[in-house]
């Protein structure tokens, strides 16, 4: 195996559990500020995140589960506003501090930052939601600890399609064996997968335990804690 030279990370569910509590109620706020009775439960989210991208989302919901609605006349602009309405509440929680890291990701990125091996970031969601989880978890300047960001529209193709990785891989002049890729879903490993990594590590959540992780090297229901017996140090992902 090749030495690791980098870690690429996703970040909601893998970071931290953001779908549930955050993205979701910043959705339906964003619904309620725009005058729409649309409401997405937990249930519903599940099925929803089948399509990843917040305004893919939205157009998946209203083709699949709210049928009902006329779609406006500048329907992409109208889908584009909710979207950033809610790109806005969800960074107001962030900077309540509503939405923690994981249990052992904050010591991981610490060991790794403190060896000196790069991470980086391959995520569907938006920019600004990266930073302000990373500004309000583990303060401004660990924005700064990751070599590549890359986020939301950066690709036009969202996961499970690879461009994400992909590039980042590309920014870092690394091929696939040359890191470690960290993911919660199984569009996700299927990014990571087809973007040529070959060791991803998973720690599933609520919404991803049951779905197919068998292009992973490892599943764990976190990166550390009381069910994990073999914690994510280095020295693991140096094993696999
Ligand atoms: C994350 C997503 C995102 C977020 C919402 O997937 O699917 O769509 O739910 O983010 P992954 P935006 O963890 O696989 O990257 O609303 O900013 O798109
Ligand atoms: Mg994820």
């Amino acid at each position: 195996m090749a030495e690791i030279k980098a870690l690429i990370f996703d970040v909601d569910g893998t970071l931290a559990d953001t779908e549930r509590d955050g993205h979701r109620v910043a959705f339906n706020r964003a619904f309620k500020d725009a005058g729409l009775d649309w409401d997405w439960d937990v249930e519903l989210y599940g099925k929803l995140l089948s399509v990843t991208g917040g305004k893919e989302r939205i157009k998946y919901y209203l083709d699949e589960f709210n049928q009902a609605f006329t779609k406006p006349d500048a329907f992409d602009e109208f889908v584009a506003g909710l979207h950033a309405q809610k790109t806005e509440h969800y960074k107001q929680m962030m900077k309540e501090g509503l939405i923690p890291l994981r249990p052992g990701v904050e010591f991981l990125i610490r060991e790794a930052r403190d060896a000196g091996i790069p991470m980086s970031i391959a995520t569907t969601t938006t920019m600004d939601n990266v930073t302000s989880l990373l500004e309000s978890s583990l303060g401004a300047e660990s924005i700064a600890w990751f070599d590549q960001i890359g986020a939301g529209d950066i690709v036009p193709k969202k996961k499970p399609a690879p461009d994400i990785f992909v590039w980042v891989l590309e920014q870092m002049g690394l091929k696939g064996d040359e890191v470690i890729g960290f993911e919660d879903s199984g569009h996700g490993v299927t990014s990571a997968a087809d973007a040529g990594i070959t060791r991803i590590v998973v720690t599933t959540n609520d919404y991803t335990e049951n779905q197919n992780f068998d292009r992973a090297t490892v599943v764990l229901p976190a990166m550390q804690g009381p069910d994990v017996k073999t914690p994510v140090t280095l020295a693991f992902l140096n094993s696999l």
